[in-house]
């Protein structure tokens, strides 16, 4: 018989686990229990000491970090890390912890994440030679020790700000930055184009990737598996595995990893094993074969071996001796290794390790209380709006279920997973899966509501074309996110939805100006027997209060709201509407609230392009393909020619910083539009506007 736990009858605090090798039962206690599939007490599995669920911290006992830390800032890059004894590998990891502790207060940041990995980093780049042997951070988020010992310390505390350091790893910012990141589960993937790219060059270069649970769970992550466990490449992937996404991570794999977990016995055994067999080869080899055989009856489906890894672990994370013995003999192994990390999320802070998922990415806090500083209000944000919206609809209307891509934070779904959790599906980061996922549920009559930022839904583009337009399958997307975000910068900007979803057969797309218009849309959207979207910005609006009536809008029709005699005209988008209308007023211009992306109002656009000279449209979406095409693309439909000025997103990256400097920074607050309108319509002389409407 195989090693097995079996838990005691009715889920008791103790189980039984027998070795195989000594045909011995020993009583093991155990600890917290993930939650299995299906409710049968059987299937539940032990976990390590490292998955204990939130304990409960007394604050006042936390000692404040140091103000200096002179291991760390001897380490100006990770060849003086690799000077140092192993022994002073621990006391380096403790400052690093406290150092991210208090530079991340100071202004806010990616912060449980990058706590859990301080070791595991420690230990990396004391083993391998970066930057010549590769490192690939997946998301990134978690990289900040990594940023730390590669020469950016100093610079730490400027992250995410306008012209700081990168919220993620970018290749620009560093050599130690070997791919850029943000978008999840890249790393297997670019890691073993450079692993490949290494054989080829005949280069003796170390790639790996280090990826968390939860970016293991897109497909793409699985896609890389699966060419990477069929070629010999020297990549080495590394589980970091904490059971966490930013939220709780979910799904079939999270619970397997749980189960690989329980084998803590037979990972025991196999370490305790290993010690004592590592001098003699053959009976090493011997052992290795029996082991193999006997994991295949302890680890269920030992997945990766059967993907073609060779399997390592499970190891403690935040035990720097056994991470730098482990990744030193893995080192030397050749072939797809799978090293599979324990970790916990916000390791070292107390606050953090009781409440992941608030400490994911905190705003500034107060490191000695745990105490975060919220900004001030000025209103419910839009995902708070939706959040609001998707439980008054589904009060109203049975079909309406709610999808969301691992994003239940982060799209105000909080409340709506707590009231309707039968509705409710966090399908982990599977954008594609989500997607479709929906389609299958509209084809057969229910109302999806796929809760999505603009950004992640470039992952299942194809699924939104095939799946669900080609199909006219009625799946509703409320895009969050949409234009600039912000912090998060280039790899998360909102900056193409209005250019990638109106090319699209079937589709509706709405952008509302305000609060209550995105909560009249959103409804809209479910009253349709098409797919559509509502793209609404990161933040709040400018506080238009809402009308708990829902009323459906009619489609494809503009909003006339104000009519100027100047000349000029304005047909503003979404979020940019109230700064449209301020520049309106100034310049006594007429301006339109186009609301429809698609179906346009094509009426409206050729009446106001006949009543005025000129027109300019403004959009927080990527000129090139936007809503401001669509306006120049039913003049022309049209035959009417004037001057036409587009205003959006400029065909650049933007970086990363406050949502008011990316703004600025692509010209679109209100500084930068005021004085792009007013520069242009100062040159629109009647000379030249009669030489355009004659072409
Ligand atoms: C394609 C994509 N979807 C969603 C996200 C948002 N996101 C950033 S980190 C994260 C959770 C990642 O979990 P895991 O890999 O386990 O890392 P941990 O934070 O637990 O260390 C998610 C969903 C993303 N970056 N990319």
């Amino acid at each position: 018989m195989g090693l097995m736990w079996r838990i005691g009858p009715k889920c008791s605090k103790e189980g039984v686990a027998h070795n195989p090798l000594n045909n011995k039962w020993a009583t093991i206690a155990v600890r917290a229990v993930r939650p299995q599939p299906s409710g049968d007490c059987a299937t539940k599995v032990p976990m390590p000491d490292t998955r204990e669920g939130p304990r409960r911290y007394k604050l006042p006992q936390m000692i404040p970090p140091p103000d200096t830390y002179p291991l760390l800032e001897s380490i100006r890059n990770p060849a003086d890390l690799r000077r140092l004894q192993p022994a002073q590998l621990a006391p380096l990891a403790d400052e690093l912890r406290q150092f991210l502790i208090q530079s991340v207060s100071t202004r806010g940041g990616h912060f449980a994440a990058g706590l859990g990995t301080v070791e595991l980093t420690v230990a990396l780049h004391y083993i391998f030679n970066t930057p010549y042997d590769r490192l690939v951070w997946d998301v990134g988020h978690q990289a900040y020790p990594h940023k730390v010992l590669t020469g950016r310390r100093e610079l730490l505390h400027t992250i995410k700000q306008h012209g700081g350091l990168a919220p993620f790893p970018s290749r620009g910012e560093s050599e130690y930055d070997t791919f850029g990141v943000g978008h999840s589960s890249t790393s297997i993937s670019a890691a073993l184009g450079m692993a490949v790219a290494a054989a080829k060059r005949g280069e003796d270069r170390r790639a790996v990737a280090i990826i968390g649970d939860g970016a293991l769970t897109a497909g793409m992550a699985f896609e890389a598996l699966n060419h990477a466990g069929s070629t010999p490449s020297d990549l080495l992937i590394i589980l970091n595995d904490n059971d966490m996404s930013i939220s709780e991570n979910v799904g079939a794999l999270s619970n397997y990893l749980a189960r690989a977990l329980s084998g803590r016995m037979y990972a025991h055994l196999r370490e305790g094993g290993k010690k004592v067999l590592r001098q003699m080869p053959t009976v090493w080899e011997l052992a290795r074969r029996s082991e193999e055989h006997l994991k295949g009856m302890v680890l269920p489906g030992t997945l990766f071996e059967e993907m073609g890894f060779n399997y390592i672990g499970p190891i403690d994370g935040h035990d720097l001796k056994s991470l730098v013995t482990t990744l030193g003999n893995v080192k030397k192994l050749k072939g797809p290794q799978f090293l599979h990390v324990v970790t916990r999320k916000g390791k070292g802070y107390a606050p953090a390790e009781a409440d992941p998922i608030k400490w994911h990415g905190p705003g500034p806090f107060d490191p000695a209380s745990g105490k975060i500083f919220k900004e001030a209000s000025t209103g419910p944000t839009y995902s708070q709006i939706f959040g609001q919206w998707l439980c008054d609809i589904s009060e109203r209307d049975p079909k309406v279920v709610a999808i969301t891509p691992a994003m239940r934070e982060g799209s105000g779904l909080v409340e709506y997973s707590k009231r309707f959790p039968d509705r409710y599906y966090d399908v982990a980061i599977a954008e594609q899966h989500a997607v479709t996922f929906a389609a299958g549920l509209a084809a057969e009559g229910f109302k999806p509501v796929v809760a999505i930022y603009s950004t992640f839904l470039q992952r299942a583009y194809d699924q939104l074309i095939h799946d669900v337009a080609l199909q006219n399958l009625p799946v509703v997307f409320a895009l969050d996110r949409a234009g600039l975000v912000g912090s998060d910068g280039a790899t998360h900007q909102g900056s193409y939805d209005l250019s990638f979803l109106r090319c699209i057969p079937n589709m509706v797309v709405m952008a509302p100006a305000d609060e209550n218009e995105c909560r009249q849309m959103l409804y809209t959207a479910t009253t349709l027997s098409s797919p559509s979207a509502v793209r609404y910005p990161r933040g709040t609006g400018p506080g238009v209060p809402l009308v708990a009536e829902m009323t459906a809008l009619p489609v494809g029709r503009g909003q006339h709201r104000r009519e100027g005699r100047s000349g000029l005209a304005i047909l503003a988008f979404g979020a940019l509407v109230d700064s449209a209308r301020k520049i309106a007023e100034r310049l006594d211009a007429t301006l339109v609230n186009m609301r429809f992306i698609k179906p346009m109002d094509e009426a409206l656009v050729v009446d106001v392009a006949a009543r005025h000279q000129a027109i300019v449209t403004i959009e927080e979406n990527a000129i090139m393909g936007g809503a401001g095409s669509a306006v120049s693309e039913v003049l022309a439909a049209h035959g009417v020619s004037l001057p036409v000025l587009h205003l959006g997103i400029p065909d650049r990256f933007i970086e990363h910083g406050s949502r008011d400097t990316c703004l600025a920074a692509a010209g679109l607050d209100l500084a930068g539009l005021s004085a792009s309108v007013e520069k242009w319509w100062a040159v629109q002389t009647p000379e030249r506007v009669r030489s355009v409407r004659s072409v």
